[in-house]
């Protein structure tokens, strides 16, 4: 982790500059991926199991002898955590619904916007070094809140074409029972284009690795929509003496164990602050069984001592990082000033990893600084919203004058004449 001390603003974007990733190379292995799904369907599934999860299944679809066999797989424990952490995020969420809009604009042109389930969702959970079952909570409550008829889960098996109990255990809850057995951008191909046993979805969610992330970009070509552009997890911490240097250094770490090509940054009034903080952080690391990992991201890394607090506050909005967490003393003025950032986690209490599994806000969130431009996924993002407008005789009296010319002006006399019509109608039958 470098230290850089009160940086001028015209360095920021340099110094503070996520991994760069090399799509060119990596779109050039996934779109004969696509093309291939495409073209041979479930057949080029097995096919791409054999190579990349090298196992030989007999089926795509999870049996459901499997799903209702995960439950014996898991401790009371956490059952027990899994329904608690499904609790929160239904409560959180459930909140997020907004009524349907009525408003009559004139008398006689009456307005409304309502919700409507975007009907086919696709969810891909990633396997690999870390079966993430949280994200089958934070993706599938909402979905199944906002009411979306057909949900299909899609993970990558182990080598014994098993997948993970708790990613099973986990949807059964949920009440998604549609799990195929495909990772990797094969399985995003597969929402995509639909094959005999994976239907073709409307919109395709969850994090991956970048063959996924390149895969759902190239999806959208497709008329499909994706949740979010994704990038590897980050955390900013904003610490001064008032933090806890040992909760800090675990915050960083938290975050550094998810992949090589994660960042985290430490931003600190006090050059004391940081160091205190970075010295616990290489203790901490020691003890990790990620501290490969850990260490790796941590090469990704930087500590910015900025003692103008207004700079610092300028720094975070910069980065626009996934997730912020705010452990200075007037945290509250802190936080009324951030306008660029995924979630905020506020004061010493109050972990990242909270989030991440069980407080009830959402933990799909975006990264690279597209906290500039997008939220994180939430009841909204399951659904689309229909307008609708009803207009009455009286209404078009009023409002259709105002639409004939401007439609006249902008010269579509088509459009000026779907009124006229109808005025020369009221007036002929006197109504
Ligand atoms: N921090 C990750 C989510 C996650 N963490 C899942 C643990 N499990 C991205 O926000
Ligand atoms: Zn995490």
């Amino acid at each position: 982790m470098k230290m850089l001390v009160n940086p001028g603003e015209s360095s920021w974007k340099k110094e503070l500059a996520r991994p760069v990733f090399k799509t060119k190379a990596i779109n050039k292995i996934v779109k004969p991926i696509l093309r291939k799904v495409k073209k041979n369907g479930d057949k080029a599934l097995f096919k791409f199991a054999h190579e990349y999860d090298h196992v030989d299944l007999d089926s795509l679809l999870v049996e459901e002898v499997e799903i209702q066999a995960a439950a014996a797989a898991l401790s009371p424990e956490l059952r027990e955590a899994i329904q608690t952490a499904k609790n929160n995020i239904e409560k959180f969420h459930a909140a997020q619904a907004t009524p349907e809009l009525i408003e009559e604009v004139m008398p006689g042109v009456v307005c409304r916007r309502k919700s409507m389930p975007i009907q086919k969702i696709g969810l891909y959970i990633p396997g690999g070094t870390a079966p993430l079952f949280s994200t089958v909570l934070m993706l599938g409550v909402p979905a199944k809140l906002a009411g979306c008829k057909e949900i299909v889960l899609c993970t990558p098996p182990n080598r014994e074409g098993k997948i993970h109990p708790a990613i099973l255990y986990t949807a059964e809850l949920i009440g998604i029972t549609k799990i195929i057995k495909s990772g990797g951008a094969q399985a995003v191909a597969a929402l995509t284009f639909g094959t005999e046993s994976v239907p073709a979805v409307d919109k395709i969610f969850g994090p991956g690795n970048q063959f996924v992330t390149a895969a759902k970009q190239m999806a959208t070509k497709y008329g499909v929509a994706i949740d979010m552009p994704a990038g590897p997890s980050e955390v900013l911490v904003y610490a001064d003496e008032t933090a806890n240097p040992s909760f800090v250094a675990a915050d960083l770490l938290s975050q550094a164990e998810h992949g090589v090509d994660s960042q985290v940054v430490l931003v600190s009034p006090t050059e004391k602050v940081a160091r205190k903080v970075k010295k616990e952080v290489e203790k901490q690391l020691e003890e990790l069984p990620r501290k490969d990992i850990a260490h790796k991201a941590l090469k990704n890394s930087v500590a910015v001592v900025m003692e103008d607090p207004q700079l610092a506050i300028d720094l975070i909005n910069f980065y626009a990082p996934e997730h912020l967490i705010i452990s200075v003393a007037n945290e509250e003025d802190v936080v009324d000033q951030i306008v660029n950032a995924g979630s905020v986690f506020i004061g010493n209490f109050t972990p990242e990893s909270a989030g991440d599994y069980a407080s009830g806000t959402n933990h799909t969130l975006p990264t690279y600084g597209y906290a500039r431009n997008y939220s994180g996924v939430s009841l909204d993002s399951f659904v689309k919203k229909i307008t609708y407008q009803k207009i009455s005789p009286e209404g078009l009296k009023t409002l259709g004058p105002v639409v004939e010319i401007m439609a006249e002006n902008e010269l579509l006399e088509a459009h000026k004449n779907a009124v006229t019509v109808r005025l020369n109608y009221l007036k002929k039958n006197k109504i």
